[in-house]
């Protein structure tokens, strides 16, 4: 295969190549979420947000409108500091509460897909002119990445339901990095899909124009860029179904035939027919499974508000 020789890309490093290994030698293959999103896998998401099935983006926008005034005005918040912003579409609902409070100094928005990053960087920087925009690169999943001194309060934010994106234990390490970061007065904001009707959560990842299935291949299509790997995307399907035990969404990629993929720095890695990788978990949560994920971490609720379906809350947390 030709994709063998292109090993020398920004993301191949040693621990990306440990991080992988590690993973497709487990007995349940299993790849972390952030491998989605290179530019175009952040792209694919972006659709996925327009999808009729998948309510969670425009739900949670609903939520931020009604309350982001309000709550900015009473904070007080002069920084926004965003884990995993993406296109940053319902930060500016945020910013446009700060901007109106007149508080708003600077923004950071901190993500893994580095070049849509400094993309919706340059666009924000054209729509706020007074706002200092100061993009992070880092896997929130390792660190923040923060420049140092900003201005106080600051509102940490979440949004998307990403944290459902971590296993538990991941998500309670990355709190308590958010709450170490946290000054007197600031506030940690989250989003978070909630459980329920099971066959309205499968749809949402399962769309019917197949969008959904071509990010879940884009991870291929990454390891393929970034590592030399040969996978054929087009033999692996995407399959995605809520595991009730665990109430969570668990997309797979399902290997159509026996094959032999090629790594350069790790090997020959077989797929049975039938096989599957693990691409992302997506849990959902309830008012106590979202108290159980803070209390490790040091917060608290400090408030809970859902849109009147109960499709999705969004979270105010403080330090306990
Ligand atoms: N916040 C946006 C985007 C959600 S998509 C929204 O609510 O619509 C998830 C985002 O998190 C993507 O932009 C992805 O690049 C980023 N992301 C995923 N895993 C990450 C990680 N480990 N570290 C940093 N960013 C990550
Ligand atoms: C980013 N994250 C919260 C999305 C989710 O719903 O778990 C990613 C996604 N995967 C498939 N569709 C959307």
């Amino acid at each position: 295969m030709t994709h063998a020789a292109r090993i020398s890309a920004p993301r191949a490093n040693p621990a990306m190549l440990a991080e992988v290994a590690a993973g497709l030698g487990a007995s349940q293959k299993e790849l972390p979420p952030k491998y989605f999103y290179d530019h175009r896998g952040s792209e694919l998401f972006e659709e996925i947000t327009q999808l009729p099935e998948y309510y969670p983006t425009r739900t949670e926008r609903g939520i931020l409108e009604a309350w982001m005034p309000g709550l900015v005005a009473g904070l007080g918040t002069r920084t926004l500091i965003e884990l995993g912003a993406g296109s940053a579409e319902k930060s500016r609902v945020i910013l446009n509460a700060m901007r109106a409070a007149g508080t708003a100094e600077v923004y950071v928005p901190i993500d893994v897909s580095a070049t849509f990053l400094s993309h919706t960087a340059a666009r924000l920087r054209r729509e706020y002119p007074g706002l200092k925009v100061e993009p992070a690169v880092a896997d929130i999943g390792e660190e923040l990445n923060l420049p140092r001194r900003l201005p106080r309060p600051a509102l940490f934010a979440f949004l998307g339901s990403t944290i459902g994106n971590f296993h538990p234990a991941e998500a309670i390490r990355l709190l308590r990095r958010v709450r170490a970061a946290m000054e007197p007065g600031d506030r940690f904001l989250m989003g978070a899909d909630l459980r329920k009707d099971v066959a309205r959560i499968e749809r949402a990842y399962n769309d019917s124009r197949g969008v959904t299935a071509e990010f879940n291949r884009n991870m291929l299509r990454v390891l393929n860029h970034e590592l030399g790997a040969d996978f054929d995307p087009e033999t692996f399907e995407h399959r995605a179904f809520y595991e009730r035990q665990a109430h969570r969404i668990e997309m797979h990629l399902v290997s159509s035939r026996p094959q032999v993929v090629t790594i350069p720095g790790i090997g020959e890695v077989s797929f049975a027919r039938g096989e599957t990788l693990r691409t992302e978990i997506s849990c959902k949560h309830d008012r106590d499974s979202v108290a159980a994920l803070f209390r490790p971490a040091g917060l608290r609720v400090e408030s809970w508000r859902t849109d009147p379906e109960g499709l999705f809350a969004l979270v105010v947390g403080a330090p306990a």
